[in-house]
């Protein structure tokens, strides 16, 4: 065991992080990278009170929790229980490009290289770092909404008319969850990088995509050193549990606040670079293309504000003098500061009760971390009381609003892929007859 010889040569080629100094002995190895082995069957633990078969998703996927769409899954508002702040991972949506590999903890490696180092390491001559030196470092939780681009997806089509290719997603590619992990930047910290170091790139250990005929390799994905030095976790915990398989066990990239993608699960490798890096999840997809956008809009990165019912899709709400309907509002750039609900259909709007209120100081510092230890970026549940619901069909809709100000529209430009929908959507419920 060699401890990391990577001490700034020249302090003004390095950037200077001025964090904490416990001693880190990751393994200087020449070994290929880890991949694990595959297990020889998937977990066969019986789900209540029916499930898809174990395939793509390893996890029971319950079918009055979630939907599945091919090797993705989402989570149903239905199910979700309103005291419960955080999803737990059992209910967590799922979105695999192609399968849960089944990885070694005992055997994992990250690897990190790149000419952004502060001593340039080419992809053969990675530093590798096992689980154990990651866990030397200094620990950090953050609990923030985790969501998919394309969530919401289905009402480009539903609701605009304007049908969109990829996951038919409802509102259920979303979660909240308490992330346990290192920062990037205490890790950037002791391995040193160059001040001129501008991108990330972070690339799973999954099967290679391939569509249409095309390998297009690992899922990766590049982000700014600007990312990579506020918030980005690199996290083997979720909700006090360590990471399931299918949510990148045992280790995945967290980037708060971003689409879902930049989040990249069974992280294999960081390169780090003094050159803006690209890869088709950065070029081809999770970019605008098609509609009004231009044709060289940037890779996509916050999430923007959404809301939703906790009700199933046509639900049926028993008559009463009063019901009340709760929800949950998100944003990925700032904490939501008001919802207005609408129980006719878009007409006349009244302010719901929030039950999470996210610190002011929250609101101007969500863009990062602050401080080190436990921050709350998670999304912001409500209530309204129903007064005298006439029995029959109605439509609820929800409009958020974010300390940055961004309010939810009434529709969402289309764009090709169906990314970011964050127009209201209009819950079809129906109240029972008495
Ligand atoms: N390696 C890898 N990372 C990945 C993906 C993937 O398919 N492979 N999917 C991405 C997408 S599009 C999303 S929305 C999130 C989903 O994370 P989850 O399945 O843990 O909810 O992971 C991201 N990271
Ligand atoms: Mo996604």
């Amino acid at each position: 065991m060699t401890p990391i010889p990577e001490r700034p040569t020249s302090r003004r080629a390095v950037l200077k992080l001025s964090l904490a100094t416990a001693a880190v002995a990751p393994v200087l190895s020449a070994a290929p990278a880890a991949g694990g082995t595959r297990a020889p069957s998937a977990p066969g633990r019986a789900p209540v009170p029916a499930a898809v078969p174990a395939g793509p998703i390893l996890k029971p996927l319950p079918l009055d929790r979630f939907v599945v769409h091919g090797t993705n899954a989402e989570m149903r508002w239905g199910s979700v229980r309103a005291r419960a702040a955080l999803t737990p991972q059992a209910d967590l949506f799922v979105r695999n490009h192609t399968r849960t590999p089944v990885l070694d903890a005992a055997t994992y490696t990250l690897r990190v290289h790149g000419d952004g180092l502060a001593r340039p390491r080419g992809e053969q001559e990675a530093l590798t770092l096992r689980l154990a030196d990651l866990r030397r470092l200094p620990r950090t939780t953050i609990t923030a909404t985790h969501e998919c681009t394309g969530n919401g997806r289905r009402f480009f089509a539903d609701q605009q008319g304007t049908p969109a290719a990829g996951t038919p997603w409802a509102l259920g590619a979303v979660g909240a969850v308490r992330w346990e992990g290192v920062l990037l930047r205490d890790l950037l910290a002791r391995v040193g990088i160059r001040r001129d170091a501008v991108s990330v790139l972070a690339t799973g250990l999954d099967d290679p995509y391939v569509t249409g005929g095309v390998d297009y390799g690992r899922v990766r994905r590049p982000f700014p050193v600007r990312k990579a030095l506020d918030d980005a976790l690199l996290a083997w915990a979720a909700n006090g549990e360590p990471l399931l398989p299918d949510h990148g066990f045992p280790l995945r990239l967290v980037l708060p606040g971003w689409v879902g993608i930049a989040s990249i699960k069974w992280l294999g490798s960081l390169e780090i670079s003094t050159t803006e890096l690209s890869s088709p999840w950065s070029t081809k997809w999770y970019r605008m293309t098609g509609g009004e956008h231009p044709a060289d809009a940037p890779p996509l990165t916050l999430n923007p504000v959404r809301s939703a019912f906790e009700l199933d899709w046509d639900a049926v709400l028993p008559a009463a003098r009063s019901v009340t309907l709760t929800g949950r509002s998100w944003s990925g750039a700032a904490p939501i500061v008001r919802v207005d609900v609408s129980v006719d259909g878009g007409a006349t709007w009244r302010a719901a009760d929030l039950q999470d209120r996210h610190s002011a100081r929250g609101a101007q510092r969500h863009g990062g971390l602050g401080r080190r230890g436990h921050r709350d970026r998670s999304w912001t549940r409500w209530s309204y009381q129903w007064r005298r619901p006439a029995a029959g069909p109605h439509e609820l809709l929800a409009r958020a609003t974010d300390a940055a100000g961004r309010t939810q529209p009434d529709t969402t430009p289309f764009n090709d892929a169906g990314y970011l929908f964050d127009a209201v959507v209009r819950h079809p419920v129906t109240v029972a007859q008495v």
